[in-house]
């Protein structure tokens, strides 16, 4: 019998691709092409299924030019890359991978907001443009981290994994906001207070944004909510390019209207706002937070699994839509 076919859309670990040729005959994409919508179709049209990251949008349309397709396992928690109803419409399965990457993004998120706050990059640059000559009582004097007040909106488990570094290792007060209420136990945990998101914005010394990026989380941060924030706070934002006005926040770290940003993920990335490039007081990284080689390599072990598991006929390991079985062959 003729194995599955199966796309990897994106170079990933050659040992893990060698894992997935055991089950499935495997188009990879070794030179790591960055495939147009219409390429990727094409590529598409005869494959089971597909092992995406979060740069390919699987849509209606790429749907509808990929018939056998079954699953697209995303190789990363997030998956607004997916249009989940037209999967779910189209009988296709889509997996992510929530949980392994957690603390590793977790950590991330706090060495961005330690950056930010004590202004590392910025001082940094500084220092290897010569430009360090003497102390001075107020050289890249920043703001501090233990006994602070920490917003953390979007507490889910990276959220969670950022309150219990910052309430627990730093001292800090954490207030947090999100579609709905921690248990009271996990609050205690987390040592968490939920707020509204004007109160969250007005109080805390750093706001973290960990909120899945949707129609309805678009901007959640714009010139209204900058605007609320304290003159002397930091923005960090790990969650998606998209969650923050771009063009707004360049304005008001321009005019110092909040003190800094620490920025892993852009609004049409990897393209950067030209603004944001020019103005000192923003940590920019290149989307890196779950980069560690165990992390990437847990994730990719993981997509590889759920697609193992939901072609070989068991059920997907982590599943983000449940289609009616059967509409696509499975
Ligand atoms: C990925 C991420 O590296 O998991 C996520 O949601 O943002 C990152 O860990 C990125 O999406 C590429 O797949």
């Amino acid at each position: 019998m003729s194995k599955p076919r199966i796309l990897v859309a994106r170079a990933i670990f050659p040992d893990i691709v060698d894992r997935l040729r055991e089950h499935f005959d495997v188009e990879d994409n070794p030179a790591d092409a960055i495939w147009t919508p219409h390429e990727l179709a094409a590529r598409l049209a005869d494959k089971d299924g597909a092992l995406t990251t979060g740069s390919q949008r699987i849509d209606a349309a790429l749907l509808a030019a990929a018939p056998r397709l079954k699953i697209c396992a995303n190789m990363a928690v997030g998956y607004n890359n997916f249009d989940v109803d037209a999967m779910t419409s189209a009988g296709v399965q889509g997996t992510n991978t929530p949980d392994v990457l957690t603390e590793t993004t977790a950590d991330f998120g706090f060495a961005l907001l330690m950056a930010t706050a004590r202004r590392m990059t910025e001082s940094e640059h500084y220092l290897r443009a010569g430009k360090w000559t003497k102390w001075s009582y107020d050289m890249f004097a920043g703001s501090d981290i233990h006994g602070s007040t920490l917003g953390i909106i979007g507490m889910g488990r990276i959220g969670q994994g950022i309150a219990r570094r910052g309430a627990h290792g730093f001292g800090m007060k954490v207030v947090y906001h999100n579609r709905s209420r921690l248990s009271p136990a996990l609050e205690a945990e987390c040592k968490a207070t939920y707020v509204g998101k004007e109160e969250l914005l007005r109080t805390a010394d750093h706001v973290v944004l960990v909120v899945p990026y949707s129609a309805a989380s678009h901007h959640t941060i714009g010139a209204a909510e900058l605007a609320l924030m304290k003159p002397t706070a930091t923005l960090i934002n790990i969650a998606r390019g998209g969650i923050v006005d771009d063009a707004a926040l360049a304005v008001v770290l321009r005019d110092r209207r909040i003190a800094a940003a620490g920025l892993d993920v852009f609004e049409g990335e990897p393209s950067v706002h030209p603004d944001l490039l020019t103005v000192p007081n923003v940590v920019l990284t290149p989307h890196i937070a779950s980069a560690t080689v165990p992390t990437r390599r847990a994730m990719a072990n993981l997509a590889a699994d759920n697609l193992i598991a939901f072609l070989g006929g068991q059920g997907p390991l982590t599943p983000v839509n449940q289609p009616a079985p059967g509409l696509r062959g499975q």
